[in-house]
Order: structure tokens, then C-alpha cells, then sequence
């Protein structure tokens, strides 16, 4: 099974985050990344797919403001990294907004996404990664595997946040759906991937159903309720499995069965597969109890639709865990045979 990353990624490295009101050490950090290709051993840098498949899922005017945003922060003779403090939260409408610390507030929806000097070029070799482990899968392969860092997840059509800046897996699923494949998303991080339901959200060529834990205790708390279920087109096309912290395998497994018998109730041929790590029971910020054998056992449970299937990095915090996390939970897509 091929193995994406491109050592670009590291360039996005923020120094800290606003947790509980102090500042904190960045939790998504490189070394994350770096785990998980110590455990994988080889992997293959990206292909350079250009800016048009960014472009099919993010807007014009986003992307410009995430390109320049570290620069007009530097520009406005400010220091570090720069970081929204000011929402829209009301009629949020196209503004030709001047201050950096406007553009800030009205592309993102939270405070733990800060943006660094090397944030573009990272997000930019993300989702490149992700491009590229589609590519292996379209070419024929079973699966494949994108260490996609930053994660996409979170970040939406026009904003980011939850240390999301390009959704990778929405951007993979578009690449797909105009390669003429029928996609199913399957999202099974800690947290609600609320940027890639709201991209497909009143569309019906793109199933999303998530995993996650309860929005009601945890981030992202706005998106992620069971009774989203997608509008218009895309009724239907949205399922939302959310569980009460301290869920572990035996919580857990009943909702990957009704996720994978919907997804194979689907005339589906492709499976995007947002993986984060941050279910692990040892995760830092998060609080599911699940072990490194689960995601074996997950692993398999997926693999067994027998989708083509790119397997696209989300989260995961515990740093000295996530590479065996991410082995135990790939290993079971090496093996199908085809
Ligand atoms: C990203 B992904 C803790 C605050 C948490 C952001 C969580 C983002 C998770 N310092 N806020 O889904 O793993
Ligand atoms: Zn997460």
C-alpha cells in the first residue's frame, strides 16, 4: 500500500494556541507527522496537482487571504502568528475588509487555528498529499494511504479552523467525483469533520457520515447533531453517529456498522476515509477509550466494503502512539487482496 507525505507539510509548525485561556504548545504538531513516518518507513512525497482542484472546492477570495495572511500580519507590524479575534458571527456577507485582523475573523470560526509563515506552503503539500493518494487509487490500487498534516477536516468552502486550512478530503472527494466516481465519506476522528459535511451538505453525489464524539460536550458543539441530515439535493446524504465520551470498542462498533451497512446500501465505488488517531484512549485532548488493537480491528471492518479506499490523516495528539495507531488501523488494507 503506498504512503503519501511530503515534507513540505512540516513548513506550518505555529508556536502556540489559546487553550482554557492561556497559551499552550501547538497540539498539532510536526512531530506528529514524524511518528507516523518513523512507523511507516517509506513514504512518497506528493505531486504537484496545482491550484485547480483547491480551487473546484475552495473559494477564490479564501484562498487568496490564506495564501497572503501571514504576510499582512507581518505587514501590519505584528508579531508571531496571526490569529482571528473578532467573528461575523452575524450576517456574515462579502466584505472588501482592509485590517488583516478583519480577514482573520471573517474566514475562520475559531481561535486554535493560527496562521504561521510556512501555513500555506504546509496546507498546500497536504492537500497535495491527499491528491496524490487519490492518484494511486484511481490508478488501480486498493487503497492508499495520505499523512495529511495539517488536517482538513474542519475547514470549510470559505474559512478555517480546529487547525484546518484546506480540507483534504473534500478536495480528494471532488478530484474523484469529476474522475467519474461515486464517493462516500467516511469521517471517523474524535471530532466532527463540520468543514466537509458543510462543503457536500446540500449536494447528493457525495454521501458524508461521521463518527464523532457528542457536539454537545465536545468541539466543534455547532455542527455534528444527529438530526443534521443534509438540505435540498443533499437530504439524506448526511449521517451523523455521535457518541458520549468514554466510548470504546464495544460503544464504538454498532455505529461503524450502521456507517459501513448505509455506505454499502449506496451505489458507492469510492470511499474516502478521514482517519484521525484521536480516539485512542491515551489522546490528550480527546476522550474515547479506544486501544492500538481497535484500530485494527476497525481497519478491517472498513476494508471489508471493499471500496476502493484513500485513507486520508485527520488528528490524533498522543504523539508517542500515533504511528503504531496509524500501522495497526492501514495493516488490514494491505492484506485485501484483489
Ligand atoms: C482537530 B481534529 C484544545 C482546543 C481544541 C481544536 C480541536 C481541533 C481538533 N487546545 N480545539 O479534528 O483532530
Ligand atoms: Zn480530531
Amino acid at each position: 500500500m503506498r504512503a503519501f507525505f511530503d515534507p513540505r507539510q512540516l513548513a506550518h509548525a505555529p508556536a502556540l494556541e489559546l487553550h482554557n485561556g492561556a497559551f499552550v504548545p501547538y497540539a498539532e504538531s510536526p512531530a506528529r507527522a514524524e511518528g507516523i513516518v518513523a512507523a511507516l518507513g517509506a513514504v512518497e512525497p506528493a505531486v504537484d496537482h496545482g491550484e485547480a482542484p483547491l480551487r473546484a472546492v475552495h473559494d477564490e477570495a479564501y484562498l487568496a487571504f490564506l495564501w497572503s495572511a501571514h504576510k499582512d500580519w507581518r505587514a501590519a507590524g505584528r508579531p508571531g502568528d496571526a490569529g482571528a479575534y473578532a467573528w461575523p458571527v452575524v450576517r456574515r456577507r462579502p466584505l472588501d475588509l482592509d485590517r488583516i485582523d478583519a480577514r482573520l475573523g471573517a474566514y475562520s470560526f475559531d481561535a486554535s487555528s493560527p496562521i504561521a509563515e510556512g501555513t500555506w506552503e504546509g496546507a498546500y503539500w497536504s492537500a497535495q498529499t491527499a491528491l496524490s493518494a487519490l492518484d494511486a487509487v484511481l490508478a488501480g490500487d486498493r487503497a492508499a494511504f495520505a499523512l495529511c498534516r495539517p488536517p482538513g477536516h474542519h475547514a470549510g468552502a470559505d474559512y478555517l479552523g480546529g487547525y484546518c486550512y484546506l480540507n483534504n478530503a473534500a478536495i480528494a472527494a471532488e478530484a474523484a467525483t469529476a474522475a467519474g466516481r461515486r464517493v462516500a465519506i467516511l469521517d471517523i476522528d474524535y471530532h466532527h469533520g463540520n468543514g466537509t459535511q458543510d462543503i457536500f451538505y446540500a449536494r447528493g453525489d457525495v454521501f458524508f457520515a461521521s463518527i464523532h464524539a457528542d457536539p454537545r460536550t465536545d468541539y466543534p458543539y455547532f455542527w455534528g447533531h444527529a438530526d443534521e441530515t443534509g438540505e435540498g439535493a443533499g437530504e439524506g446524504a448526511t449521517l451523523n453517529l455521535p457518541l458520549p465520551r468514554g466510548a470504546d470498542l464495544e460503544n464504538y462498533l454498532p455505529a461503524l456498522e450502521q456507517a459501513l451497512e448505509t455506505i454499502a446500501s449506496l451505489s458507492r465505488d469510492l470511499l474516502i476515509c478521514s482517519f484521525g488517531a484521536d480516539t485512542y484512549v491515551d489522546d490528550p485532548i480527546s476522550h474515547f477509550r479506544l486501544r492500538t488493537q481497535d484500530y485494527a480491528t476497525i481497519g478491517r471492518r472498513i476494508g471489508s466494503l471493499d471500496f476502493d479506499t484513500a485513507v486520508i490523516m485527520e488528528g490524533g495528539y498522543a504523539t508517542d502512539a500515533i504511528g503504531v495507531n496509524v500501522s495497526a488501523f492501514i495493516h488490514p488494507f494491505k492484506m485485501t487482496l484483489y
